[in-house]
């Protein structure tokens, strides 16, 4: 397959097209994470769309983070999706989940799922404030009046966050489905999904996801049907504990310590703890306690070549895997500055950024050298736009300016496609899944500005 060569856009071209995409899947106050694939808000998704929408209307931007925490738990959890109104064709939907009728912490009015994607959040509610400051005086002193309102929810979030899904403090966050990682079928879960056992009796429902990309590839690019029978049964046994993070850390056959997830917690914690000082905000050592407990954390389980590695709690075994994951470090920092170097090494290296196969020099989301990548599934190759953008910034803060420029050069070149696709054959350099992705679009709009 040749790499299609539509006439690429400028940087400028790339903006204004991506803003066009957002706002035509602007449902009013969620923007939806794709048409037709996902029609409804999704956790980590409407931070980076936040992030986005943060060029172009900073009222709109905190909007997102607004309508996002209105549907937050009375635990403090932030659900994976929201819902919106009218639109069935998602599986699993509301009846699957059935939070309110076997959760008191389930929110009222607000049809949620049960579980929670990683905290990008504070990351931008910074970039929401910086935005405004830039902005001038007026649009700062509504936005510092909108982040007031959504500061309580952003601490109960952080402290069921380091309270419930780190029991142990470890600085590491448990996840209860692959899908916590957003990352739903790496290669880093492959170990601890073969103990998930469906049930005899239990009927998988419907799935929606390659009927929604309505192309004949579509089932090569998404996760497996034992893959999703797999997600499937993990819900069922959420439910079954009532959603309750205590029941759930006995009974679950997935039990994982995520350290991708946790390298953005702690990133997150120490964001908002520069926006509540500079706001005079309550609760910002207890940030600066979880940014600091959670950096050592994922340092703990990072080699000499600086790579960390999740845990599989249920068998007390690292979880080794050549993905992306395994740079989180660059996020949050807390490694030696030898296996910080090792690791923007390894990012330019043939195994990742410089394979000489790819159409891009980005990182996949598998390493090309790992037995487990293929290029065309999902998280087991394809290239993620967020998750190129996530390190950029983490390259920019962490003092590699020069890393940080070539990255964004690349992922410029790729989006200039204009297509905003969930995911990029890395070979190919062909967009696959769901278009235009909102979030795709966001860090396009972000980057090219
Ligand atoms: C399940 C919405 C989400 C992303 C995830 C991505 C995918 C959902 C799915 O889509 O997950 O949560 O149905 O496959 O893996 O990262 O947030 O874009």
């Amino acid at each position: 397959l040749a790499r299609p060569q539509p006439t690429a856009l400028t940087n400028v071209e790339t903006a204004v097209r991506a803003a066009y995409a957002l706002r035509g899947n602007d449902r009013g106050s969620l923007t939806v994470a794709a048409p037709g694939l996902y029609p409804h808000m999704w956790s980590w998704d409407a931070a980076f769309i936040a992030i986005g929408l943060a060029r172009l209307s900073i009222p709109r931007a905190l909007t997102e983070l607004e309508t996002l925490f209105s549907a937050q738990w009375r635990n403090g959890m932030v659900p994976h999706i929201v819902f919106a109104d009218g639109d069935a064709s998602y599986e699993p939907g509301p009846k699957r989940w059935a939070c309110g009728a076997v959760s008191a912490d389930a929110p009222r009015g607000r049809a949620t799922s049960g579980l929670m994607q990683p905290p990008v959040h504070g990351i931008a509610v910074r970039r929401v404030l910086d935005a405004a400051r830039r902005a001038g005086p007026g649009e700062l002193h509504s936005a510092a009046d909108r982040i007031r309102g959504l500061w309580p929810g952003l601490l109960a979030w952080h402290r069921y966050l380091a309270e419930r899904r780190d029991p142990d403090h470890r600085g590491l966050l448990t996840i209860y489905h692959g899908w916590e990682s957003g990352m739903d079928n790496s290669p880093r879960w492959d170990v601890p999904y073969s103990a998930v056992v469906p049930a005899k009796a239990f009927v998988p429902f419907r799935r929606a996801d390659v009927h929604a990309l309505d192309t004949m590839d579509g089932a090569a690019q998404r996760p497996t049907d034992g893959d999703y029978a797999r997600y499937q049964w993990l819900i069922e046994e959420l439910r079954q504990a009532g959603y309750d993070d205590a029941r759930a850390r006995e009974t679950l056959s997935f039990l994982v310590a995520d350290v991708f997830a946790s390298a953005i917690f702690a990133a997150a914690s120490a964001e908002l703890a520069t926006v509540g000082d500079e706001l005079g905000l309550p609760g910002t050592d207890e940030l600066t306690g979880h940014a600091e407990r959670f950096r050592r954390g994922v340092a703990s389980t990072a080699g000499d070549d600086g790579f960390a590695t999740d845990l599989d709690l249920r068998t007390g075994q690292p979880l080794h895997s050549q993905t992306i994951a395994g740079f989180a470090p660059l996020l949050c920092g807390g490694v030696s500055p030898a296996q910080h170097r090792a690791l923007v090494d390894a990012l330019f290296s043939p195994d990742w950024c410089g394979h000489p196969g790819l159409a891009v020099a980005l990182p996949p989301s598998t390493s090309p050298s790992s037995p487990s990548f293929d290029p065309a599934r999902y998280w087991r190759g394809p290239q993620w736009p967020p998750m190129t953008w996530l390190l950029i910034w983490g390259l920019e803060r962490s003092g590699e300016p020069e890393a940080a420029a070539v990255l964004r050069a690349s992922a410029l070149d790729q989006l200039s496609d204009g297509v905003f696709a969930e995911y990029y054959h890395p070979f190919t350099g062909t967009p696959l899944g769901g278009r235009p992705q909102s979030w795709t679009a966001a860090v396009a709009l972000d980057l090219a500005l």
